[in-house]
């Protein structure tokens, strides 16, 4: 026989699974999420003090699907101004994601993040196609999320991601060393007592 308690106990991991597993369902394995997750009825709006704005840029990349011809990414997200003038990590909605769209039959990337920064770098797998650097500002201040994407029978593939350490210079160095016929992605991390920042290689694995 199942004790009461026992029974409260499941319900409440099972519940508690159920949350956990709703939560991931906006990221997919690439760490990317659909269109879905930008609309206001599956990702509630949330009430802000400022001024929400809407960033929208252009960067500009090399080829990235291999017809040639360099390509760009057009970055479009929603970000709260503070009343006193500065940005705050909100977004107006519970996630906040970010659009970046590069034309010419590429497919889309939407992304959770406050900021984004894309920049395209070496053809690591030797397809003919460079890969792309993505940074990321996400929760922890100053800190953010490095990303590197190949594209693979034109989907967006995550070949590895490292934290870094954002500046406010949006325009970030190439991460990626090569090193005895190896590519690495370029982490920062504190020493044991936070006062210093420093630089590990992490291999980049492409199968
Ligand atoms: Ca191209
Ligand atoms: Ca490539």
């Amino acid at each position: 026989m199942e004790s009461n308690a026992l029974k409260i106990s499941k319900i409440i991991f099972i519940v508690f699974c159920f949350l956990c597993g709703s939560k991931n369902l906006a990221q997919d394995v690439n760490g990317l999420a659909s269109m879905a997750d930008l609309d206001s009825t599956e990702n509630l709006l949330r009430p802000y003090e400022g001024k929400l704005e809407r960033i929208l840029k252009t960067q500009l990349l090399g080829d990235i699907n291999g017809d040639q011809i360099k390509d760009s990414a057009l970055i479009q997200y929603k970000r709260v101004v503070a009343p006193d003038s500065t940005y705050v990590k909100e977004c107006g909605q519970n996630v906040c994601y970010i659009r970046i769209q590069f034309g010419s039959n590429i497919p889309e990337m939407i992304i959770e993040g406050y900021s984004l920064s894309v920049k395209s770098t070496f053809d690591i797998n030797h397809d003919g196609k460079d890969e792309i650097l993505i940074f990321r500002e996400l929760q922890q201040y100053n800190w953010g999320d490095l990303s590197l994407y190949s594209l693979y029978k034109n989907e967006w593939k995550l070949l590895g991601s490292v934290n870094v350490f954002l500046g406010d210079d949006e325009d970030y160095e190439n991460r990626i060393v090569k090193s005895g016929g190896k590519f690495y992605i370029v982490e920062d991390a504190w020493n044991k007592d936070f006062s210093v920042i420093s630089r590990k290689k992490v291999l980049i694995k492409t199968k």
